[in-house]
């Protein structure tokens, strides 16, 4: 198991890079859509959240990730002793028509395998997707964690309708509306996935890249009048049910996983884990279910979490965990103060395992 760090597009720097590795972090988990693009509530200083308008305008549909900015990448993460683990998202711009099985199809499968091609050749070996129409919406900001540090919840459902010309919490193009996004239902959205599994997975596998789905962020049933594939934790197993291509993984967040209504986490992540499914750990804790919940501190929330490390470990579990997001802790560097703190953490539970395996073992 490897210590990682998630960082966004304007953070693939050589000061995040050595930040990353002075907290003891092996690998990068990098963001490359622009989640912050001309958005109207969100700042780039942490995840973002934003209101009924989304998160911002999605990236050049034309313009898929080249090659060689992967392979920049890659190298400049490597001057620092990183690997580059995984890429987190695709741009809505790039398959929105995937999620929306809108006329476009067929060209948007087409992209998602030249973006999994390139990123085979630039040695980044997997893709973290959200298969999600509402995408992460619905959450609200507050001074809910310990101390009063910044963090990220749900207060009650959203359903509000998705307008027209908005994808996964994007703005396609200029504006949005005045039509809704057309209606879909489960069995459908179940259907979407499936496809997109099949046209991708053989790519995915020649390619030498795993895809990992994120579970739904926030759980619920629906949001915004959509509906959501994986809200409970045995539906991961329908995902993985779709295909036994080792290529077909999860993207494990413990943090909506944990923000579920039914299921042991405990036992999920054992299954899961001896499935080999994993594809990397997004390690956060919260307290409380949907929908109402609330990101804290990774040391104080509902979960066990040195005990999903031991259960990881003992499932010989050897990708990347990550902090996912973090509460914003008041000082000059509220980001990297929280990151730092759960890598910290995250660190000292990995040493602690390792330690553990040995007792037992001589
Ligand atoms: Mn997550």
């Amino acid at each position: 198991m490897k210590l990682g760090l998630g960082l966004y597009r304007h953070q693939l720097d050589d000061d995040h890079f050595r930040f990353a590795a002075q907290a003891g972090c092996e690998a990068l988990v990098i963001h490359l859509v622009d989640y912050f693009n001309q958005g109207g509530v969100n700042t780039a200083k942490d995840q973002p959240t934003g209101d009924l308008a989304g998160w911002g305008r999605a990236g050049d549909p034309d313009k898929l990730w080249e090659e060689d900015y992967l392979r920049d990448v890659v190298k400049r993460a490597g001057a620092h002793g990183l690997k580059i683990a995984a890429i987190e998202n695709f741009d809505p711009a790039h398959w929105s028509d995937v999620l929306l099985d809108g006329p476009r199809k067929a060209q948007h499968l087409e992209n998602v395998k030249t973006i999994i091609r390139r990123m085979g050749a630039a040695g980044i070996p997997c893709m973290g997707y959200n298969f999600s129409l509402a995408g992460v919406a619905g959450r609200v900001r507050g001074t809910f964690a310990r101390g009063g540090a910044e963090a990220v919840g749900m207060d009650g459902p959203v359903d509000d309708p998705v307008p027209e010309g908005m994808v996964w919490n994007m703005r396609l193009g200029e504006r949005v509306g005045p039509g809704l996004m057309p209606p879909c239902t489960p069995g459908e959205l179940w259907r979407r996935l499936e496809d997109f599994l099949h046209a991708v997975l053989p790519v995915a596998e020649a390619s030498g890249v795993v895809l990992a789905a994120h579970p739904d962020d926030p759980p619920m049933p629906t949001i915004r009048s959509t509906p959501r594939l994986v809200y409970q934790p045995q539906l991961y197993q329908k995902l993985i049910d779709l295909s036994p291509s080792p290529a077909n993984r999860l993207e494990y967040c413990l943090g909506s996983l944990a923000e579920m209504t039914e299921g042991d986490l405990y036992a999920h992540t054992e299954n899961y884990a001896r499935q080999g499914r994993i594809g990397y750990v997004h390690f956060r804790n919260v307290t409380g279910k949907v929908p109402t919940y609330k990101e804290t501190f990774v040391d104080d929330g509902d979960i066990d979490m040195l005990r999903i490390v031991r259960i990881l470990h003992r499932n010989n579990f050897q990708g990347v965990i990550i902090p996912d997001h973090a509460p914003q802790m008041t000082c000059a560097a509220p980001w990297h103060a929280g990151m730092a703190f759960a890598l910290g953490y995250m660190r000292a539970a990995l040493q602690t395992v390792a330690k553990e395996t040995v007792s037992t073992t001589t």
